[in-house]
């Protein structure tokens, strides 16, 4: 086969970076070693990734896209990792994505997901990436749907995304999942509250996890309750509401059963209509984040941003005009 990638580490990954189509080819053959560089240059913002991710986009499009969304501590991680072993029962590939933005322990939550997830790290047919998100403005959504995308175009059946469901950012993660899965604990009156301001309407499952815990039923009642309450004419999918004990594995089934169940009723007739809206999103949001990038890049190479920004602290120009100012300089 004429798009075999030779075997010699060091060559070969030289050769790719010369040649981005080659490279495209050898993430969508499965090359690990070309995928992880890839994802390690789009963190990093190297130019060539983007010309990779352009010769991959028709690669694209194939794997079953799960947000796994809720607060710091309700278990994500943990249930995670035992819906990539349930996957591999059923013998289907795996990739995982773990972003934690908001913790100010990243870091150490980023190594505690690695060491849970180690059993499968010897599993080739599980990829799993932690992000860690440095203060990159807007771009943590960006930056998690290129991951996506490359393990889309690794051929893996699932692709599951560990977020904390509170800023902008994971908001717009979630929109670019086909199915996402909202965790909840027993005994969080304050969140099923904020849960009616958002999150209830974009959750395909929900999760009461750590079920062992006293008020599970409770919680399984209330989120039932608000479920059947929210006008539902336009649909004629419910959102179930699993029990489940991920340390011990409880429940994991019938999620993945409820996941599946979720991903046929989405190829359906409503998945042209959910695929045109992910695309959507995602050019948005890469135009947003180059337009600002763009911006702050303009703003670098000259004082004009600095002396904006002190006549705005001055009051010597109002907001609305500096930003006008910006925009229509010629900087170049
Ligand atoms: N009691 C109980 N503890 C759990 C359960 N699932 C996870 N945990 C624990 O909850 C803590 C936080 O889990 P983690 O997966 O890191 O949560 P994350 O921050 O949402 O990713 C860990 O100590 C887990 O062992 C459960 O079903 N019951
Ligand atoms: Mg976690």
């Amino acid at each position: 086969m004429d798009d075999e990638i030779p075997m010699k580490p060091a060559s070969t990954l030289a050769q790719l970076e010369e040649d981005p189509e080659l490279w495209a080819r050898a993430v969508a053959n499965g090359h690990l070693l070309a995928a992880s560089r890839l994802m390690r240059y789009l963190d990093d913002r190297i130019p060539v990734a983007i010309n990779v991710m352009k010769a991959l986009f028709h690669q694209t499009g194939k794997a079953h896209i799960i947000g796994v969304t809720g607060s710091p501590g309700t278990g994500k991680s943990t249930l995670v990792d035992q819906l990539v072993a349930e996957a591999r029962k059923r013998e289907k590939t795996v990739g995982v994505v773990a972003v934690d933005p908001s913790s100010p322990f990243t870091e150490g939550a980023i190594l505690g997901d690695r060491i849970r997830m180690k059993r499968h790290n010897v599993d080739p047919g599980v990829f799993i990436r932690s992000l860690a998100t440095r203060g990159q403005l807007g771009g943590l959504s960006r930056s998690t749907h290129d991951i996506v995308d490359v393990m889309d175009a690794m051929g893996k059946d699932l692709v599951i995304v560990e977020t904390v469901g509170v800023g902008q950012d994971e908001m717009d993660i979630v929109k670019l999942a086909h199915t996402n899965i909202i965790v909840q604990v027993p005994g969080m009156g304050d969140d099923v509250q904020a849960i009616k301001a958002g999150i209830l309407e974009v959750g395909d499952i929900f999760v009461v996890n750590k079920s062992d815990l006293v008020g599970a039923d409770r919680a399984v009642q209330d989120l039932e309750m608000m479920i059947h309450f929210k006008d539902q004419s336009s649909s004629d999918y419910t959102p179930p509401v699993i029990k489940a004990e991920a340390n011990t594995g409880t429940g994991i089934g019938d999620l993945m059963d409820c996941v599946e169940r979720h991903g046929q009723f989405i190829r359906g007739r409503n998945g042209a209509m959910i695929e045109k809206s992910r695309l959507r999103t995602r050019f948005q949001e890469i135009l947003r984040q180059s337009l600002f990038e763009q911006t702050q890049d303009r703003l670098k190479k000259t004082n004009l941003g600095k002396n904006l920004m002190e006549k705005v602290e001055n009051r010597l120009i109002d907001p609305y005009s500096a930003a006008e100012e910006v925009l229509s300089a010629k900087l170049y």
